[in-house]
């Protein structure tokens, strides 16, 4: 916890967001949800599944209000198991393709499990006892276990064209289109099941399933986001996704854009990778505005605004190449906590928006067309949301300088602490 508010310091706005979630979290449907499934042994394995193989999703997931929780759950463990097949490099090419291929009907074989992952595959456990997320899958409605199907279907098929190198070039993606079409199977068509999902359960209006397009740009988004922050773990890892056709106007040494020597080209390649990444920001408005169920709003919007805040992290920094970058936890909590209406989400998006532009490097061969995409986006904002407000509410006076002096109190509680 202390180094958590440590790094949050010089930010007044996260301190007090940290403290906020610390002592004053109000009882969320987490809880609630725990005393639900407390008497369901398999469902409670389910929800440990989830805990344990999404870091990020798990705790947007649990707050789903009632008619849709389930499902997601499942629908998320289904595809995690999908993925653990597809990521793992230690599987012979052939046997992964099957399985890729035939997922959407392992889903209904009762009693399935898979022992063949490598030791080191980070989800394994999960295929290990498989059969019990087969079990709870079955006991979903019919409505959403034909979504969750159709889905699975549709991605193991794309996973395994690319698997087998219909896409690739040795084992990179070659063009941009290559690069969308990989994103929209294991993403973009995640969109689309949940957009289905939402209409299913009648917690928002089926329009929200017409246009596939915006659905498919709120996965788009998030993967790409993610694509280009895990530089390093999947260069690491033998993988590469970062499209030849971007990196190869600069380079034709992939891997060396990690050397000292090349940071001027590594600036180019990334501020070129985040470049494709902005043209994705008015779908993902669009659709988190014609939300209407609070729980899916709160669901689709917390990720799309971690998204932004990590683009803009990314954006101009070297660190890609060399490790993990990840926004603070001070901010995390700040914009889970303000994510909760169109307003907030705007604002949100206007001030990372603007950090791209500060960042913008008149050196940089994108600098132009940078500054076109964030004007863009930025005329696009007061285009459609008018009433938009250009920055974050700030809290009321007095309860602001409560929560300060609690930041304080609590502090020199730690730091007491630390010296006895
Ligand atoms: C609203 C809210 C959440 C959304 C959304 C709209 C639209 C799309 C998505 C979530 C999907 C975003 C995927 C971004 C994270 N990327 C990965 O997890 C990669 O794997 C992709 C294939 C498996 C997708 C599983 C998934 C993810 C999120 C979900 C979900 C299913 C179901 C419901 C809700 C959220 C990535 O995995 C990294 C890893 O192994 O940890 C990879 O292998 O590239
Ligand atoms: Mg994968």
């Amino acid at each position: 916890m202390l180094d958590v508010l440590l790094a949050s310091i010089g930010h007044p706005s996260e301190l007090s967001a940290l403290i906020t979630y610390k002592f004053f979290k109000p009882e969320s449907n987490i809880n609630r949800n725990q005393k639900l499934i407390a008497n369901n042994e398999r469902k409670k394995r389910c929800y440990d599944f989830l805990d344990k193989t999404s870091r990020s999703f798990s705790a947007v997931i649990q707050e789903l209000d009632d008619e849709l929780r389930d499902a997601i759950c499942l629908f998320y463990l289904v595809l995690r198991g999908l993925d653990t097949i597809e990521d793992d490099m230690t599987l012979d090419l052939d046997r992964k393709c099957e399985l890729l291929r035939s997922f959407d009907k392992i889903i209904f074989q009762r009693g399935w499990n898979f022992k063949e992952n490598g030791p080191n595959e980070k989800d394994r456990h999960l295929l290990v006892d498989f059969q019990i997320v087969i079990e709870e899958f079955l006991e979903l409605p019919k409505k959403f276990q034909d979504v969750i199907a159709d889905i699975t279907n549709q991605m193991g098929n794309g996973m395994a064209d690319y698997a087998s190198g219909d896409h690739r070039e040795n084992t990179a993606v070659a063009t941009i289109k290559d690069f969308d079409l990989y994103c929209h199977y294991v993403a973009g068509l995640v969109g689309w099941g949940l957009s289905d999902l939402f209409a299913a359960s009648g917690l928002e209006d089926p329009s929200i399933a017409k246009d596939k397009r915006l659905s498919d740009s709120m996965g788009m988004f998030l993967q790409k986001t993610n694509i280009i922050r895990d530089y390093r773990e999947d260069l690491d890892d033998g993988r590469q996704f970062w499209p030849k056709e971007i990196w190869g106007k600069y380079t034709d040494d992939f891997a060396g854009l990690v050397k000292p020597e090349n940071a001027k080209t590594a600036q180019a390649v990334l501020s070129a990778m985040v470049l494709n990444v902005l043209e994705h920001i008015p779908d993902v408005l669009t659709y988190l505005k014609s939300l209407k169920n609070q729980s899916v709003f709160n669901f689709c919007a917390i990720p799309q605004v971690m998204a932004i805040a990590t683009l803009a992290l990314v954006f101009n920094n070297q660190d890609v190449y060399h490790r993990n970058v990840k926004i603070r936890k001070g901010t995390a909590v700040k914009l889970i906590m303000a994510s909760t209406n169109m307003d907030n989400v705007v604002a949100i998006f206007r001030e990372y928006i603007h950090v791209l532009s500060t960042k913008n490097d008149a050196a940089d061969p994108n600098f132009i067309n940078i500054s076109i995409a964030v004007g863009k986006a930025e005329q696009w904002i007061t285009t459609n949301l008018p009433d938009s407000p250009r920055t974050l509410a700030k809290r009321s006076d007095s309860s602001s300088t409560f929560i300060m002096l609690a930041v304080l109190a609590s502090l020199a509680a730690i730091i007491l602490n630390a010296y006895k």
